[in-house]
């Protein structure tokens, strides 16, 4: 494992070298145009080192459709090659130290190897994400029919086991958050007792979130549709909320982007959940109809802005029980993972130090004054400002990559995974 290719600091440099000076050129330029208005570009560079959004393990293999997958080649065909594909990310952006697992596609025989492995390449663990949504190879009870909010009292009982577990596999691993999605819902009207399965699965998350270790939090993603296409049992932000709230302070919503009715507004939601200390991270992507899973800012880049306005809004007034977590989900079909992950998580970056530009005293006034288009055009000169050079430069400095996209296309990465590891054979389907 340990010989197989990575890509060095000294071919990052490299080629960092041959555009050393036109950033140097732009960030001047830019640096100029914020002094205007008092701001100095350091802190903005400093802000953008500092921001981190997880990887998902299974966002670095091909995704794909209900219909088909369209493998690519030297895919990660275990979790150690996945962790090379996550630390080639992160090696080019920075910002991406930590790897969000899937139990069980990612579920490793040794933790402690698992753990080593990580750590020699610069990562760490983020969120566990269990899975009651397949059933595995041998499963004693099916989740054909739901999981923590199931009829059968011993289904719910091996989908409590399974939390458990995952939360037992992240204490080995240093992870520290547990995120829960069921697909739990129902096809048909009448199929399910809503009141009933909701209180079903409040009772079997009780019993998780009586094992959740004290420094532990936990995180509901709420879904509206999908696999279940008549209800989902905890299908918005008010009943993930709700579930969020009975169970307890260590229990928190999770907001992932393409899990919400068509035209959503889902910077308010955000805000929401803010408000009431409730907020416990995110899973970005970006969509055009429903859970698409796109790559983040691919679509709805000023949603993204607008998003990351209500979370700079917070952080600068330090409103209490606000850490959110920041991770991606997204399923990658016509491109190479590792190239979208790089460029999604550029796309976070952009919209937190866009946020941080806006001129919240200016905003404040115009909002005051009822005058909604000053208001909106303070939040679009912040939105507009092009703060690509800060981000390059944040990179730069943290030994990462000033072109992401071009330095690692330079390297010949994913052809010599081609050659590292063989593709196995067969058809498949392949949602994430
Ligand atoms: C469900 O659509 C979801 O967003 C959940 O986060 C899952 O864990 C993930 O996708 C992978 O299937
Ligand atoms: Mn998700």
């Amino acid at each position: 494992m340990s010989n197989n290719f990575e890509i060095e600091p000294d071919f990052i440099a490299e080629q960092n070298a041959k555009k050393a000076d036109e950033l140097a050129e732009d960030f001047e330029y830019l640096a100029k145009k914020l002094k205007r208005r008092n701001l100095d570009i350091q802190n903005f560079v400093e802000k953008a080192k500092s921001l981190q959004v997880a990887v998902p393990s299974w966002g670095v293999g091909t995704g794909g459709t209900r219909f088909a997958r369209f493998p690519n080649v030297g895919e990660p065909r275990n979790i150690y090659e996945k962790l090379e594909d996550c630390a080639a990310i992160n090696s080019l952006v920075r910002s991406t130290s930590a790897v969000s697992l899937h139990i069980p596609w990612d579920k490793p025989e040794s933790p402690e190897t698992l753990k080593n492995f990580a750590s020699e390449r610069g990562l760490t663990f983020d969120a566990m994400n269990s899975n009651t949504f397949q059933d595995q190879l041998g499963q004693e009870h099916s989740y054909k029919f739901g999981s923590l909010s199931h009829a059968d009292r011993d289904t719910r009982k091996q989908a409590i086991e399974h939390n458990l577990e995952c939360i037992e596999l992240g204490q080995k691993i240093g992870s520290n958050a547990l995120t829960v999605w069921v697909g739990d819902g129902s096809n048909f009207a009448g199929q399910s007792n809503f009141r009933h399965a909701f209180e079903r699965y409040l009772d079997s998350m009780r019993e998780i979130y009586a094992k959740l270790p004290d420094d532990w939090r936990m995180f509901i993603e709420h879904k509206m549709f999908e696999p279940a296409f008549y209800s989902t049992v905890i299908s918005d932000w008010g009943t993930n909320y709700i579930a969020a709230k009975e169970l307890g302070e260590k229990a928190f919503c999770l907001v992932d982007l393409g899990h919400h009715a068509p035209n959503v507004n889902i910077e308010q939601i955000v805000s929401r959940l803010i408000q009431f200390g409730k907020l416990g991270g995110f899973h970005f992507n970006d969509s055009k109809y429903g859970d698409d899973d796109l790559d983040t800012g691919s679509v709805k880049p000023f949603q993204l802005f607008l998003i990351f306005n209500e979370l700079v809004d917070a952080e600068l007034n330090g409103l209490p029980n606000f850490k959110p977590a920041y991770m991606l989900d997204q399923s990658h079909n016509v491109t190479d993972p590792i190239e979208s992950l790089m460029l999604s998580a550029v796309e976070v970056s952009r919209a937190y130090v866009q946020a941080l530009l806006v001129d919240r005293e200016k905003l404040f006034e115009a909002q005051k004054n009822g005058d909604a288009l000053l208001a909106l055009s303070t939040l679009k000169e912040a939105f507009t400002t092009d703060v690509s050079p800060i981000l390059a430069t944040a990179r730069q400095e943290s030994g990462g990559a000033i072109e992401p996209l071009n330095t690692y296309r330079a390297s010949s990465y994913r052809n010599i995974k081609a050659k590292e590891r063989p593709a196995k054979l067969g058809v498949s389907a392949g949602i994430v």
